[in-house]
C-alpha cells in the first residue's frame, strides 16, 4: 500500500509539479505519506511539505510543527523545531512545559507558504519536527546538561534550529552550543525582561539569568546585542544599566509604542555586520491582551504586527538559530497564545538563509 503510494505520487510530480500531487491523489484513499510522511521522498521532491488543508483535514494526524514529518535526528535537514518542554526556571506562573506541544497542536493552522513576503521555505529548505530534548523536570542544571549536548548534535549536522520553549533558561544552553559552533554571536532579544538577573533567591540558572550567563561566558558579541521591548517595574530606577554597560542596545517599549519597527530593524542588521546572529523570542514581549498565556506578563506591550515587523526585519541576517519561549498554555486556554507562537515560528522560519521569496 506505501509503496503503490508512493509510486504514484512520484509519477504525478513528474507530470505536473507539487499542486498536481495534492489535487490529484485526494479522490484515491489517503496514503500513510499524505497524512505523516515518514520521508521526505513523500513529497517527491528532496524537501518536506506539510500537506495542505485543502486535502488533508488539520484536524487529522499525530501533531508535530506545521504537519511537519517527525525524525529522530537532524540528519539531513537544513532547519528543525525543537521543543525544550520546561518551566522548571520559571520565577511566576508556571506552565511553560506545556507550550511546545500546545504550540504543535496550534500550528496545523499554518500554510506553506508567507502570503505577506512570498517567502516558500518549503521550497528552499529541508525541514522536519525533531521532538523534544529528554528534559529533567527534577533537575534544572541536568537539564541544561542535555539541552546543551542535544544541541550540538542538531549543530554539528548544519541544521539551524527553531525551538519552541519551555521557559527562557534554555536559551543559555542553546547559546553555550551555538557560540562553540559559531563563536560569540550577535543576538536579537525581543522580550519583556533583560534576563540579566545574576543570582535569585540563591541560584544562578533560572528563566531571569540567561543572558548574564551568557556574557560571563563569552558567548555573545556584545556590541551585536539588541534587546528589545523591555518593560515593567524593575528593583532600582535604571533597570537596564547592566545592559548597556556590556554594550547591548536597549528599546524600551517606549521607544516602540506607537510605531512601526521597520525602521528600527533597519538599524538593527547594520548593527548585526553580517556576523552569525542567534534570535529570542519572548513571546511576552507582546502585550497580555493579545498574548496572556505567559508566566510573567506585563502590560502595555508590543503589538503583534511589532512582533512580525521585528522578525521581517530580520531577512537578510545570518541567523544560525531562533528560539520562541514562554509559552504558558494554562494561562491562556484558548489556544491562541500558543497559535501566535506558532505563527512567529513560521515567521522566523520564513527569514533563514537561503529561504527563496517567489
Ligand atoms: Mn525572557
Amino acid at each position: 500500500m506505501w509503496s503503490l503510494c508512493r509510486t504514484f505520487s512520484r509519477s504525478v510530480v513528474s507530470a505536473g509539479g507539487l499542486f498536481s500531487l495534492q489535487t490529484r491523489t485526494f479522490p484515491t484513499p489517503l496514503c500513510r505519506s499524505q497524512i505523516h510522511p515518514p520521508v521526505r521522498s513523500s513529497s517527491g521532491t528532496r524537501f518536506n511539505v506539510p500537506p495542505s488543508a485543502e486535502f488533508v483535514a488539520r484536524v487529522s494526524g499525530i501533531p508535530t510543527m506545521n504537519k511537519l514529518p517527525h525524525q529522530e535526528t537532524a540528519e539531513g535537514l537544513d532547519a528543525a523545531f525543537i521543543g525544550v518542554p520546561i518551566d522548571t526556571g520559571t520565577s511566576n506562573r508556571p506552565g511553560a512545559r506545556f507550550g511546545p506541544r500546545q504550540i504543535r497542536v496550534e500550528s496545523a493552522m499554518l500554510r506553506s507558504f508567507n502570503s505577506g513576503t512570498r517567502a516558500a521555505p518549503y521550497e528552499s529548505l529541508v525541514v522536519a519536527d525533531i521532538g523534544d530534548v529528554n528534559v529533567n523536570l527534577y533537575d534544572l542544571k541536568d537539564t541544561c546538561t542535555r539541552i546543551r549536548e542535544a544541541y550540538r548534535k542538531v549543530l554539528s549536522a548544519g541544521c539551524i534550529p527553531l525551538t519552541m520553549g519551555g521557559d527562557h533558561t534554555i536559551a543559555y544552553p542553546i547559546l553555550q552550543a551555538v557560540a562553540e559552533r559559531h563563536g560569540p554571536v550577535g543576538l536579537v532579544h525581543v522580550d519583556a525582561h533583560a534576563d540579566t538577573s545574576d543570582v535569585v533567591l540563591g541560584e544562578r540558572i533560572g528563566h531571569g539569568t540567561p543572558f548574564r550567563r551568557c556574557v560571563e561566558e563569552g558567548l555573545l558579541d556584545c556590541s551585536r546585542v539588541v534587546q528589545i521591548g523591555l518593560r515593567g517595574s524593575g528593583y532600582s530606577a535604571d533597570s537596564y544599566a547592566w545592559s548597556r554597560a556590556q554594550g547591548f542596545r536597549v528599546v524600551q517599549v517606549e521607544e516602540c509604542w506607537f510605531r512601526s519597527l521597520a525602521p528600527l530593524m533597519e538599524e538593527v542588521r547594520a548593527q548585526m555586520a553580517g556576523g552569525p546572529v542567534y534570535l529570542s523570542f519572548d513571546i511576552d514581549a507582546l502585550d497580555p491582551g493579545f498574548a496572556p498565556g505567559t508566566g510573567t506578563p506585563e502590560i502595555a506591550g508590543l503589538t503583534p504586527i511589532q512582533g512580525v515587523e521585528i522578525i521581517r526585519g530580520c531577512r537578510g541576517l545570518n541567523l544560525v538559530g531562533c528560539d520562541l519561549v514562554e509559552v504558558s498554555p494554562p494561562y491562556d486556554t484558548s489556544g491562541n497564545t500558543a497559535l501566535t507562537g506558532a505563527n512567529l515560528l513560521f515567521e522566523m522560519l520564513c527569514v533563514l538563509p537561503n529561504v527563496k521569496y517567489l
